[in-house]
């Protein structure tokens, strides 16, 4: 059997694949609901996507009500092995004419029945884009007071929406604040939207809740081009300073600069990550993730360092231009393809080789791995989960 042949090649290089089964089987993966219908939600407000981002193609099938996008849900779920967790945002509650600082946990009960019946765990995100209020591109920054706080309130209760996640479904719920603030052209004071943005934040996180709160950076948007308020500095200095986690997206730093660089140094700074794998492409164009040399660092990054109960991995694109069950499928078995494949790594031995100064030893090993049979571990796993081993 393949299988046999794999554990076997696996096991001379020190390596348990039933161990790393295990561990692959129980890491949760978020799926982000909002693949399903392109960012749209189900407020019918019709304003449309703002905030700098944009989901392009006209594939047809976009969920058009929470019951369509759950099936879909399902649909895909059929086909990803091991735990997963459902990330939604605030536009996807049951919210037609509900004004979003005034949503509720009643109005995100459907979810968490629906949740309850599957085992899985709900992640929330507070919605401060597509809205009137939002027209300016500032939200918590905005210079009008009451315009902050009407953010203000949408996020607090929105950080009460994930507690009610947490305790009816037994798993800490992430909430992660992103914002679009910023300025398309160059602009003069940088500062003061900044101070604007603790103070608002210093708020929504006052309540102690049973959650994991997230700060999202980002470099720029569409129509943001030159400054944002929560820059990588800016969140990354409050998630420290107030003991939160810092969410990083993928997709949100220059072309060249990769967030699997970033894990282990944060690490040692902040308690929790959570992750926004994505797939930028020139720019933050939220593709479909593929399983690329990136995608694997990031989950090698996780293993390898220990901090699978830290970093709390979420998905996070958008792509209208194809069937998209087929997205979060491709997406998802790919997340966690790389897991299998960091889980499979003789990372012992190589960080020995390196303390060694044995640089030879460490990358006949590193590159003798990438020809290792993952993929007869991969077709097990499936084989043990009921799902499909190869798709199409
Ligand atoms: C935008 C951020 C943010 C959104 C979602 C919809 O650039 O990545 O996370 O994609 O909240
Ligand atoms: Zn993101």
């Amino acid at each position: 059997m393949m299988y046999n042949y794999a554990k076997e090649q696996y096991a001379a290089i020190g390596v348990d694949t039933e161990n790393a089964l295990r561990i692959l089987d129980t890491i949760p993966v978020s799926m982000h609901c909002w693949q399903g219908d392109d960012v749209r939600g189900f407020e019918r407000r019709d304003s449309g996507l703002t905030g700098g981002i944009q989901a392009t193609g006209n594939h047809p099938g976009a969920a058009r009500d929470a019951d369509e996008l759950r099936a879909m849900i399902d649909r895909a779920l059929s086909q990803i092995p091991g735990a997963s967790r459902i990330n939604l945002h605030a536009i996807y509650g049951d919210v037609a004419g509900v004004e979003r600082d005034q949503i509720e946990p009643k109005h995100f009960s459907a979810w968490v029945d629906w949740a309850k019946e599957r085992n899985l765990g709900l992640d929330f995100n507070p919605t401060l884009f597509s809205h009137p209020k939002s027209a300016d591109g500032l939200t918590l920054s905005h210079p009008d007071k009451a315009i902050r706080d009407f953010w203000i309130e949408h996020c607090k209760r929105g950080r009460r929406i994930a507690a009610y996640f947490s305790k009816e479904l037994g798993a800490k719920s992430a909430v992660n604040v992103w914002i679009g603030d910023g300025f398309k052209d160059v602009p003069a004071d940088t500062l003061t939207p900044r101070k604007r943005l603790i103070d608002a934040m210093d708020e929504i996180f006052a309540e102690k809740l049973d959650i994991i709160d997230a700060v999202e950076s980002k470099l720029f948007g569409i129509g943001v081009e030159s400054y944002t308020v929560g820059s990588h500095e800016f969140y990354m200095g409050y998630a420290v300073k107030n003991g939160i986690a810092l969410c990083l997206d993928a997709g949100h730093f220059h072309p060249t600069e990769v967030i699997s660089a970033k894990i282990s140094a944060v690490s040692l700074f902040v308690e929790r990550l959570l992750l926004h794998v994505s797939r930028p492409m020139r720019w933050d164009s939220d593709h479909v993730i593929m399983l690329d040399d990136e995608l694997i660092a990031i989950a090698k990054e996780i293993v390898r360092h220990n901090l699978l109960n830290r970093v709390h991995i979420g998905l996070d694109y958008f792509d209208g231009s194809i069937d998209r069950v087929t997205a979060w499928t491709v997406g998802m078995r790919n997340m966690r393809k790389a897991l299998l494949i960091a889980l499979l790594e003789p990372y012992h031995t190589l960080r020995d080789a390196e303390h060694e100064f044995n640089f030879t030893k460490r990358l006949t090993l590193m590159e003798e791995g990438k020809t290792l049979p993952w993929t007869a571990v991969w077709d097990e796993y499936c084989s043990r989960k009921n799902v499909p081993a190869r798709l199409g």
